[in-house]
């Protein structure tokens, strides 16, 4: 009975109607009802301090994050006065699908992410995603929006991110005016229908995140980026079960966040996560690199290269970013005259001289790699001079340690445990009445006369789990709200161009991974001193970065 039962389960199920457009590794379907449940479930793991939630007020995250290195995710609870006391600035009135549509350009094309496969979904037009949002739940196809990108509209205009982050980015600190164009990624709109879930990634190039919810919730599963952990999420990012598999079985120290409208999350980069999204969400949020996760961005910057995560998904100009950086960061250290010498040092933290020693070596080895320069900004003439004055002076500060976050901490030796011993999501015991879709189901024709594979559209278990959740928290959700129908406006600003949103999807689409997990198992464990050919069930790993 179980036997059979069990053969007419499946890790993943393919949908074959996209097969020959998409290609296999495209069709692949992700768990996705199962895996959100999980997430809303979660318990919270013990924690490490240097790496749990803090909740600050509005007024202290700045000072939190200077005195802290930005080295764990903060967040601050909607109030009154948070957007104000944060800098924040959105748009008067309630900002619906619908107002973004006119704000940006009914037209504009959005790309959007399939939650079933969690890879690209259908372009839309805005005109078409305010129609979409304006159906009744559970949408079909699920789809997701993160990567809106609003340079260049009216709504641009109206929106500031938190002033930290403009103090932070990278970008606005190091990037010359005269160098065009500049990496714009610090701002983008979100917009999410009931239901979505977005797996486990690391946003591109290590880059932390502002996420502010203006309406909707959402739930944040965060993993702490201690050695242990990337190493778990590069091998499952590069595995062929990454689909049926649920990251946090294999991680430690996992957080649940639970964010509802006026939050803002501030989530340093380099943190694995996933997000669930209880109700129809709108949030604004970007991506910024910043000066004192130099370490972690840099090892994620690798991993994106060992992973042949393609250039679309990357963070843009990310090298001639941190060349810039060099040049800024030297520019402050350089002693100019003996009083302001001192005064100089100072003013750069120790979070970010440490960093700049990984960064000298990552410079270093760009040079080295480098065939042509094409990446080395044409400004810098005399580019190893630059690194090695600025190691010069890290030197004389006695910074020479490489490649090392003083905040990583020793985690409780972990097990790795070998991937294929990893119970598949289609596994699970059901964790509720409506939960059906282990099942292997038998292709329907849908009206349009299509397969019809979906095996998961009801998506009001969620609603379910977070409001009892909310209600015995004394939160109250945010009411459900759904963008009214109404003629579509034929008059658009006709100055706004058409801009295509720069790509900000996952660091690691589960399709696009070429390496077979035994070999990446294999040279993880080589890297980390560790014999490949022992069994990995008797490997204890030790955090000792
Ligand atoms: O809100 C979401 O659904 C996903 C947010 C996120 O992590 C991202 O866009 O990188
Ligand atoms: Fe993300």
């Amino acid at each position: 009975m179980e036997q059979a039962r069990r053969s007419k389960r499946q890790r993943v199920t393919v949908d074959y109607a996209h097969l020959d457009t998409s290609g296999l590794a495209d069709c692949i379907r992700v768990q996705y009802k199962k895996l959100a449940r999980a997430v809303v479930n979660f318990v919270d793991q013990s924690q490490e301090e240097a790496f749990s939630v803090s909740t600050v007020g509005a007024s202290e995250l700045a000072a939190h994050v200077h005195s802290t290195g930005f080295g764990n995710p903060c967040v601050v609870r909607a109030s009154d006065d948070a957007r104000s006391a944060l800098g924040i600035r959105v748009p008067k009135g309630e900002l619906t699908v619908d107002r973004v549509a006119e704000l940006v350009g009914r037209d504009r094309q959005v790309h959007t992410i399939d939650v079933s496969t969690q890879s690209e979904g259908p372009v839309y037009t805005l005109d078409e995603l305010a129609t979409y949002f304006a159906s009744p739940s559970p949408r079909k196809p699920l789809l997701n929006v993160v990567s809106l990108d609003l340079a260049n509209t009216l709504l641009h205009d109206m929106v500031s991110p938190p002033s930290l982050v403009r103090e932070l980015d990278l970008v606005n600190k190091a990037w010359p005016p005269s160098q065009t164009p500049a990496p714009l990624v610090q701002l983008y709109a979100l917009l999410s229908v009931e239901g979505c879930f977005m797996d486990f990634h690391v946003d591109f190039g290590g880059s932390s995140v502002w996420y502010h919810v203006l309406s909707g919730s959402k739930v944040f599963l965060l993993v702490p980026p201690t050695k242990f952990n990337l190493m778990a999420f590069e091998e499952w990012s590069s595995s062929d079960r990454q689909a049926s598999i649920f990251f946090a079985d294999r991680a430690t120290g996992c957080q649940k966040l639970e964010l509802t409208a006026g939050d803002t999350l501030m989530l340093p980069g380099g943190w694995p996560h996933c997000v669930v999204t209880p109700e129809d969400s709108l949030v604004l949020g970007g991506n910024f690199l910043t000066g004192y996760n130099l370490p972690l961005q840099l090892d994620i910057w690798q991993l994106e290269e060992r992973l042949k995560v393609r250039s679309k998904f990357r963070f843009p100009f990310y090298k001639q970013l941190m060349w810039h950086t060099a040049a800024h960061y030297l520019a402050q250290l350089r002693p100019t005259t003996k009083v302001t010498a001192k005064k100089r040092l100072s003013s750069v933290s120790k979070w970010e001289k440490e960093g700049l020693v990984s960064l000298c070596a990552c410079l270093q080895a760009w040079l080295l790699q480098s065939k042509d320069g094409s990446d080395l900004p044409s400004i810098y003439r005399n580019p190893t001079k630059l690194v090695k004055e600025m190691e010069k002076l890290l030197k004389k500060e006695g910074i020479v340690r490489s490649a090392v976050d003083s905040r990583t901490t020793t985690m409780p030796h972990p097990v790795l445990r070998p991937l294929s011993a990893e119970r598949p999501v289609s596994q699970w015991p059901t964790l509720g009445e409506d939960d059906d879709c282990d099942e292997e189901r038998v292709p329907e024709i849908t009206d349009d006369g299509e397969l019809d594979l979906s095996d998961e559209d009801d998506t009001d278990f969620l609603v379910d789990v977070i409001s009892t959740k909310w209600s015995k928290r004394e939160r109250a959700p945010a009411a459900r709200k759904r963008p009214e129908r109404r003629a579509v406006a034929l008059s658009r600003p006709a100055k706004l161009k058409v801009v295509l949103a720069l790509p900000r999807i996952p660091t690691s689409p589960p399709t696009k991974i070429t390496m077979s997990s035994s070999s990446v198992r294999d040279r993880l464990l080589t890297n980390c001193g560790l014999d490949p050919r022992i069994s990995t069930s008797k490997l204890r790993l030790k955090e000792d970065r």
